[in-house]
């Protein structure tokens, strides 16, 4: 019998990899997307599956994180042996603006999907995964982070994650339920959110080589940052569900890097070197060199510039994890280091917008529909 599994946040950048991972073990998957006006399902759409045939391996519930009678119904429907629980509004930025429903849906979110299980009376069958994040650990306490690290959120966001962390651990404890966290350090891949900074530096980069951007405006160069590929972190996730006994678990690479390096590195995947220029909001990047004879940038141009709209009312200066624990009890280890998934990034981004100019050259434009 095919184990079946419940994703939500299945559309996300994390939900892409696990699914495809899932269904390449042989698993029915059942994934969580939200209802939007526009299609969502980009990510996964190569995956997709036709209803109407039989025995389909993947299968889409509408479905939202702050609705229990949904949450509890898809739970009852599908019967999970697993569920991870990756929906949330996931932008630490943005939960400055919206504070309360990022509680809703991260916070009291998992609290749904604890308390489905245990209405359900499936305790004992349905392990479930926990989203945790090194948001937790916030204004640095320790170097590195671990699973003995104490947590100080800065912000909605990560108090909100914070809350789903303990009531994890809380219904582990009281209910004797099979209910972990991962605490994953940042992972990013070419299906990472357009606003995340890697993917805004890695899809910059590539529209400036190509001539379709100007410039990078961006926030705090000096934050650093442990950062992994998104597709070793989902076999983690996945390793953390299947251990005898339910822990908490770090993912990291246990490698950190400042946001300015991952801009340089991702310059020179183009073959463009760039050097960095004054202090604080007026710093800028300046290319020095172009080596790319496909791509015609001028020696000074300046293509990052600070823009202090994009600085966090309180921010997380310092993040490196340290990993013992999973790579020891899970043994795990990641494929890819930050040099890869730069080139990976990269390359994507470029290979992407190429073919924006060949819609432009070929006299295709983006029309404006009112027009
Ligand atoms: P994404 O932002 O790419 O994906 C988030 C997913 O959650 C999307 O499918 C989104 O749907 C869905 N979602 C958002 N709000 C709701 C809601 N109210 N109800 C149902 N679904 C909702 O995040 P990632 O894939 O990068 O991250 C996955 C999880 O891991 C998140 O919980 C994130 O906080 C956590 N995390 C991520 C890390 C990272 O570096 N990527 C590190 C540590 C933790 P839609 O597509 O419709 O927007
Ligand atoms: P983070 O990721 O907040 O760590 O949360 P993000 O990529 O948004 O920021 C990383 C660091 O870069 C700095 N930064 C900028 N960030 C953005 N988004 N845009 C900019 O222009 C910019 N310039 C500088 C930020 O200030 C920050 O220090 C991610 C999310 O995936 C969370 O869901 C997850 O829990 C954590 O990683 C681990």
């Amino acid at each position: 019998m095919s184990k079946v599994a419940l994703i939500t946040g299945v559309t996300g950048q994390d939900g892409a990899y696990l699914t495809d991972l899932l269904l390449k073990k042989g698993y029915i998957v059942h994934g969580i997307k939200r209802r939007s006006s526009l299609f969502n399902t980009e990510r996964i759409d190569h995956l997709y599956q036709d209803p109407h045939e039989k025995n389909i391996q993947l299968k889409l519930h509408y479905g939202d994180l702050t609705d229990s009678t949904n949450l509890i119904r898809i739970i009852q429907e599908t019967q999970p042996d697993e569920i991870y629980n990756l929906a949330a509004m996931s932008h630490v930025a943005v939960s400055f603006e919206t504070p309360e429903y990022t509680a809703n849906a991260d916070g009291i979110g998992t609290l749904r999907i604890l308390e489905a299980v245990r209405l359900l009376g499936l305790t004992k069958k349905t392990k479930i995964y926990q989203a945790s994040t090194s948001e937790l650990y916030g204004k640095v306490q320790e170097i590195p982070q671990s699973e003995r690290t104490p947590f100080y959120p800065r912000s909605p966001y990560a108090v909100a994650k914070m809350y789903a962390y303990w009531i994890t651990v809380n219904y582990r404890e009281a209910y004797d339920m099979y209910a972990v966290n991962g605490i994953l350090f940042n992972h990013e891949s070419p299906l990472r959110g357009e606003t995340f900074v890697t993917r805004k530096i890695t899809r910059g980069v590539a529209k400036i080589a190509l001539g379709l951007q100007d410039k990078i405006y961006l926030g705090n160069l000096d934050a650093k940052r442990d950062w992994g590929h998104a597709k070793d972190y989902v076999e983690a996730m996945y390793l953390i569900l299947q251990q005898p006994k339910p822990e908490d678990y770090v993912i990291a690479t246990g490698v950190t890097t400042p946001v300015r390096e991952f801009v340089r590195m991702a310059f020179n995947e183009v073959g463009i070197e760039v050097e960095f220029k004054g202090k604080d909001d007026k710093e800028i990047a300046v290319v020095t060199a172009c080596k790319n004879p496909d791509f015609k940038i001028a020696v000074g141009k300046e293509v990052v510039a600070v823009d202090a709209r994009y600085y966090r009312p309180t921010e997380v200066d310092l993040l490196i994890g340290d990993p013992t624990k999973s790579q020891t009890q899970l043994g795990w280890k990641p494929k890819y280091d930050l040099a890869g998934l730069v080139k990976e990034m990269v390359a994507n981004d470029v290979e992407l917008f190429r073919k924006e100019v060949l819609l432009k050259d070929s006299g295709y434009y983006v029309r404006n529909q009112f027009e």
